[in-house]
């Protein structure tokens, strides 16, 4: 595929010409992918553009009866002729789409540092919040106002991923689009209730687990917390339910890096998240087939949950040996 670099302009130039298009988000899609789709959607329908979130079978999209019209989402690859504008995806593989072989003209639109820039056109801006943003930021180069759904599912998107605007991807553009989307509509309030005041008792009970079981590596500069299938047993929470941990431990006084061992139902056996204040860990990430930002990566593995944690703790006091104190 040709790699040309593509400003705003361009890619809303292309979103005026185009016909018809297939969106597609990463694997295990987040709320910045549905809050994305969701503003591609209603600007594509704005631009009297026929337009569909295609996603393979089995991906579960958050949120998706609320912020996606039912008709909008296909259980399908793209068509032939169907441009495909890829959402906060870092490489083609992530998709949650399996292309065939479907062949077109691919839109990469993304906030991940180690994107691949495999479109034929690429608009990636490591330094936005989310893909969420840039979607705000098409907008207002189009000229156009999300609906209202749109804009709350893009102000949760964004919301989501800059840890309602705390990590350093937030930046007083991400608050100047906060303000516009509010401006819009958007009861924040209710947003953030629905996004973080959800939680079952099982989550609790598991986030418990996590913390009481934590251990310290390199002098406390690392923390592990690890979940077996046990702790989800014994708290009665869902696989999807240990997302606040990271964050939890991240809060910790004094620390780097942090990192969750999540032990799956199925395969891969495990999945780690990884979490810093300043050192690589997609780099960490990327040594074990893995990636992500700078500040928060993950990757899987197919080793216990024990041997895992054993890799991990000696990758990061060697991590953290070297890496500047
Ligand atoms: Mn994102």
């Amino acid at each position: 595929m040709r790699v040309l670099a593509a400003d705003l302009d361009a890619v809303a130039r292309r979103m005026r010409s185009v016909d018809r298009v297939a969106l597609a988000v990463h694997e295990q899609p987040d709320l910045d992918a549905v809050g994305a789709a969701a503003g591609m959607l209603d600007l594509f329908g704005q631009l009297g553009t026929p337009a569909t979130l295609c996603v393979a079978e089995g991906e579960l999209l958050p949120f998706e009866e609320s912020m996606l019209p039912s008709d909008a989402v296909a259980r399908r690859p793209p068509a032939p002729g169907e441009t495909l504008f890829a959402l906060d995806s870092g490489s083609l593989p992530r998709l949650a789409l399996d292309l065939g072989d479907w062949r077109g003209e691919v839109v990469d639109i993304d906030h991940h540092h180690d994107n691949t820039r495999f479109g034929d056109l690429v608009l990636v801006r490591p330094q936005a919040s989310s893909t969420s943003e840039i979607v705000c930021d098409l907008a207002r180069a189009l000229e156009l106002t999300p609906g209202r759904a749109a804009a709350i599912a893009l102000y949760a998107g964004i919301s989501f991923d800059s840890g309602h605007f705390r990590h350093t991807s937030t930046s007083a553009a991400t608050f100047a689009t906060a303000a516009w989307l509010a401006a819009l509509g958007v009861d924040v309030t209710a947003v953030y209730r629905e996004l973080y005041e959800r939680r079952s008792p099982g989550a609790v009970r598991l986030e418990g687990r996590a913390l009481a079981g934590m251990r310290t590596v390199a002098d406390g500069r690392a923390l592990i917390a690890v979940l077996t299938r046990a702790d989800y047993a014994a708290s009665g929470a869902a696989d999807h339910e240990a997302e606040g941990v990271v964050e939890r431990l991240r809060a910790v006084d004094g620390v780097d890096v942090v990192a969750l061992v999540k032990e799956q139902e199925g395969s891969p056996r495990v999945r780690v998240s990884l979490r810093s204040s300043g050192a690589d860990v997609s780099a960490l990430a990327a040594r074990r087939g893995g990636g992500g930002h700078v500040q928060a990566a993950g990757f899987e593995a197919d080793e216990s949950p024990e041997e895992v944690t054993e890799w991990l703790s000696s990758a990061l006091a060697r991590l953290l040996s070297t890496a500047s104190s």
